[in-house]
């Protein structure tokens, strides 16, 4: 099997350790101090991840993985795929829906910045799948893709809400950028949560347990590993507000008290006041008029657009 397994590294070695650097030097000089929130995904921020989308608060991936269930075969047959990439790979289930609705000889390109994901993802897709194909590429997806040679048509699967995580002007430049990449015939399948009442909001972003705290302050567990950083978690709350103007969640990091965090890799120390927040994470939240007008503006024709019986959470199926 290994010769139907290929890994790709887009990302020079040390590119992630010059990128924390870079975005912990703009993010936390400014005011408000913010960090982009690709950082909490070392391994155990991924575990944590895993363990949020088990929670009975943490509606996204369930009502996500109720949409696939229902549409995968309508996605195999409007898209007649036989390349499917996949951004930020994550957990196979929801891949694995894909896949076996797909042509058995899929070539799958699975596109996250850890190699080791990648790998255990990668092959445990290939173990019961004896003509799958899988050409996994180590890169940021932000920074601009480059794509292996694949046969067409290909489809794109962005899945989770995880472009929820851009900035407007971010997202229309990626919706954009990804567009250009593509060719007539080429897909897209976009995972978005919905806009919906704050309450259920404010719990999948605070659950009862504590799991998604344990997430946000991992960030600077992070810090303090890769730029010898002396954060201490217990001196930050773990803080989840709604804008209602902007339509997004947030997630924040309040310090107790005033504090100097020592990064010693970069020479500084950063002051918080007391009470004051770093901003870990949006997450925002679409509206299906306000989806299909983001897509068109980028470029984008949507073709399908599906949600859960409890419409949470939406799938678009979107071509260039
Ligand atoms: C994986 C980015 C889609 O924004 O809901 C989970 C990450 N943050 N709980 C999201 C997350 C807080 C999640 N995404």
């Amino acid at each position: 099997s290994t010769s139907r397994f290929t890994l790709t590294r887009a990302l020079p070695p040390g590119a992630t350790a010059a990128a924390l650097a870079a975005d912990v030097t703009e993010g936390l000089s400014a005011d408000p101090k913010s960090l982009p929130p690709r950082w909490f995904y070392d391994e155990r921020g991924s575990a944590l991840f895993e363990e949020i989308t088990t929670l009975p608060e943490y509606y996204p991936t369930r009502a996500e993985h109720e949409i696939l269930t229902r549409r995968a075969e309508d996605i195999a047959s409007l898209t007649r795929a036989r390349t499917l990439i996949e951004l930020g790979s994550g957990s196979s289930a929801k891949t694995r829906l894909l896949l076996d609705a797909l042509p058995p000889d899929l070539s799958y390109v699975p596109v996250d910045v850890s190699a080791s994901a990648l790998e255990a993802a990668g092959r445990g897709l290939l173990a019961d799948r004896p003509q799958l194909r899988v050409h996994a590429m180590v890169a940021d997806f932000q920074g601009g893709l480059e794509l292996p040679e694949c046969p067409g048509p290909r489809l794109v699967a962005f899945l989770g809400g995880t472009i929820g995580n851009l900035l407007p002007a971010e997202r229309a430049r990626f919706l954009e950028s990804l567009r250009s990449l593509l060719a007539p015939g080429d897909a897209l399948l976009l995972g978005t949560d919905l806009v919906k009442d704050p309450a259920v909001l404010l719990a999948a972003y605070d659950d009862a347990r504590g799991v998604t705290a344990r997430f946000n302050k991992n960030v600077l567990r992070v810090l303090a590993r890769e730029l010898d950083a002396d954060c201490d978690p217990a001196d930050f709350d773990h803080v989840a507000l709604w804008d209602p103007e902007r339509e997004w969640m947030e997630m924040r990091l309040r310090a107790r008290v005033a504090l100097t965090v020592k990064i010693r890799a970069l020479g500084t120390g950063i002051d918080f006041k007391p009470g004051e927040d770093l901003r870990t994470e949006i997450s925002a939240k679409f509206r299906p008029g306000g989806l299909h007008s983001e897509l068109a503006a980028a470029g984008w024709r949507t073709d399908g657009f599906w949600t859960d019986a409890g419409g949470r959470f939406a799938l678009s199926l979107a071509f260039p």
